[in-house]
């Protein structure tokens, strides 16, 4: 059934596709707020798609990337809405068409929803994430049983044709998916994701580049504050089969904290067998950032959505707070015990 409604929704989807793309038109690409790998290099790699057929088209997000993905094909020409407002509403203002990339409600638009919500403009979603309200959407790629939203751009640029899979459009496309699968350790669901990163790699630059330019680009600060996240600050709830870590503002000054430097951080408990969930709370201007992770089929999009007003997916998810780290961290020994079953079950 499932997947008659997944080939149903592709079907009225590239029809719809089809109708848009053919007359040249202005699309303003827009991505979520703290950009990751994954938005920034579906986004990219859209934008570029749609010039091959005559499209302007400008990517936007609320807030600037980290640093890592700053090399990817085409990041420069990027729009950050905190540092342009008048640029980023002028584009979104005149666009034809607008483009939701991994994400799918507005308010995870950052400081760009204020107009997104203002605007009547025909809106595509191609998106991995859950609950998609699909009526607001002119056509709607929605699917969460797919390692991430660069597949299904993938997906998409494919269908067109592998001609236009070019060098640029491969590499934006293989850092989303290695991005969003962790170095494909996890949310890879079937062997169709692989089989895309196959073709990707045979037109991309280095893999093997790739995956340095992603990884291998710590500061020194950024990997100490790692040894220290874990050494100094890991808290092991056994009961739990759960790891907190938390960072205050003044930590992470300590280690002269770039944007992006706690990526990663919360995956490092989930290496302990015993550890069936992962917690990394970070305290920022003003508010406070929970990131979870889990393993097996333990949702910490449940957890997040239902306390942090939050979510993701099952094996990811963020949250926010808008308290001390204290209080913050005092809701989050309070909830614990409501998941001490499912968190110690296998599976
Ligand atoms: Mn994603």
């Amino acid at each position: 059934m499932q997947i008659i409604l997944a080939k149903m929704q592709r079907e009225q989807f590239f029809e719809a596709l089809d109708t848009v793309i053919q007359s040249p038109k202005r699309f303003a690409v827009v991505s979520h707020v703290n950009p990751d790998g994954d938005a920034i290099g579906s986004s990219l790699a859209f934008a570029q798609f749609l010039k091959k057929f005559g499209h302007e088209a400008e990517v936007m997000v609320s807030n600037d990337f980290p640093d890592f993905l700053a090399w990817m094909p085409g990041a420069c020409n990027i729009h950050i809405y905190d540092k342009a407002s008048e640029t980023c509403d002028q584009i979104l203002n005149v666009a034809d068409v607008l483009v939701i990339l991994d994400f799918n409600h507005s308010s995870r638009s950052g400081l760009i929803q204020e107009t997104l919500n203002k605007l009547n403009t025909k809106k595509i979603l191609i998106d991995h994430h859950r609950d998609t309200d699909l009526s607001q959407f002119f056509c709607a790629l929605s699917e969460t049983n797919v390692s991430s939203t660069s597949e299904l751009v993938a997906e998409v640029v494919m269908h067109y044709g592998e001609q236009y899979l070019d060098e640029s459009i491969a590499t934006n496309l293989l850092v989303g998916i290695m991005t969003d699968t962790g170095s494909f350790s996890h949310s890879i669901y079937h062997s169709e994701t692989l089989a895309i990163c196959a073709k990707l790699i045979d037109k991309s630059i280095s893999y093997n580049q790739i995956h340095q330019l992603v990884y291998d680009t710590f500061s020194e600060g950024r990997l100490r504050l790692l040894g220290y996240s874990i050494s100094n600050k890991m808290e092991v709830l056994d009961e739990y089969a759960t790891a907190i870590i938390a960072l205050s503002k003044e930590e992470l000054a300590q280690f002269n904290y770039q944007v992006g430097d706690t990526e990663g951080v919360v995956n490092f408990p989930l290496n302990m067998k015993k550890i069936r969930m992962s917690v990394l709370v970070t305290e920022r201007q003003g508010i406070i950032r929970l990131s979870f992770r889990s393993k097996g089929n333990f949702s910490v999009h449940e957890l997040a959505n239902k306390y942090f007003n939050g979510g993701g997916h099952t094996n990811a998810a963020g949250g926010t707070l808008t308290c001390s780290l204290e209080k913050a961290l005092e809701l989050l020994h309070q909830v614990l015990p409501e998941y001490k079953e499912k968190l110690n079950q296998i599976g």
